[in-house]
């Protein structure tokens, strides 16, 4: 990260348990999904440089509601960050499950500043089917969208890198871009590693 992009402020600014309840888009958005404790807060915190701006906790599927943040960085780019609820965590409640997929579908199909979607998998796991239905949600948002305002990119990053020896980790994030035959970065909320190519590639879906 050059001293430009550095991030120089970060904040809050709305939580929501349903899409209609966000604040009407306005600056350029970028959403984060995943599976339950895959790491969505701690990236985001990490992306930010704020350590406990977004809560990330060991209570899977905390994250219940879709978190709004503004970042502002030197160079004058301020965007909406969003942290959108984890998906796949088997005790949640039958009808928290139902309304993932409505949630996902209208968040994707009426956000009309969504640049990206950045698709966090854990690298020991890789792309799994939940990871895969979001996709296909995506896909169809795209097609629904009349207007063709809906133009986010998928950005696939595997993060916990760090559970990995050093040795281990390249191989790996290869193998997952096999696996899923598209692009893939490796990530670390602990050792940073990924982060200025993350932000490198988010600058690029603006
Ligand atoms: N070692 C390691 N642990 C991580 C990393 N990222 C997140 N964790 C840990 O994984 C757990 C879940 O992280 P969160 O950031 O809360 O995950 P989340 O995806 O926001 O989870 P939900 O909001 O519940 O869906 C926490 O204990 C984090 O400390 C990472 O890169 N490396
Ligand atoms: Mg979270």
């Amino acid at each position: 990260m050059t001293e430009e992009t550095r991030i120089v402020s970060a904040e809050f600014v709305a939580g929501a348990p349903s899409v209609d309840k966000l604040p009407a888009p306005a600056l350029a958005e970028i959403a984060f999904a995943g599976r339950s404790n895959v790491g969505k807060s701690s990236l985001m915190n990490m992306l930010m440089g704020r350590k406990g701006l977004v809560r990330a906790s060991n209570t899977p599927g905390r994250t219940r509601e879709i978190n709004v943040f503004l970042a502002k960085s030197l160079d004058g780019l301020a965007l909406h960050l969003v942290d959108l609820p984890g998906y796949g965590y088997a005790k949640v409640s039958k009808t928290e499950k139902k309304s993932w997929g409505p949630m996902m579908e209208g968040y994707l199909a009426s956000r009309t500043t969504l640049r990206a979607i950045v698709l966090l998998v854990d690298i020991r796991r890789g792309v799994e089917e939940d990871d895969l239905e979001l996709v296909a949600y995506m896909n169809a948002a795209r097609r629904l969208s009349v207007e063709e305002n809906v133009k986010a990119s998928l950005i696939v990053v595997a993060t916990k890198l760090d559970k990995l020896s050093l040795a281990k980790q390249k191989p790996a994030v290869q193998a997952l871009k096999n696996a899923a035959k598209m692009p893939v970065l490796g990530f670390s909320a602990v050792t940073g590693a990924g982060r200025d190519e993350l932000w490198a590639k988010i600058r690029a879906a603006l």
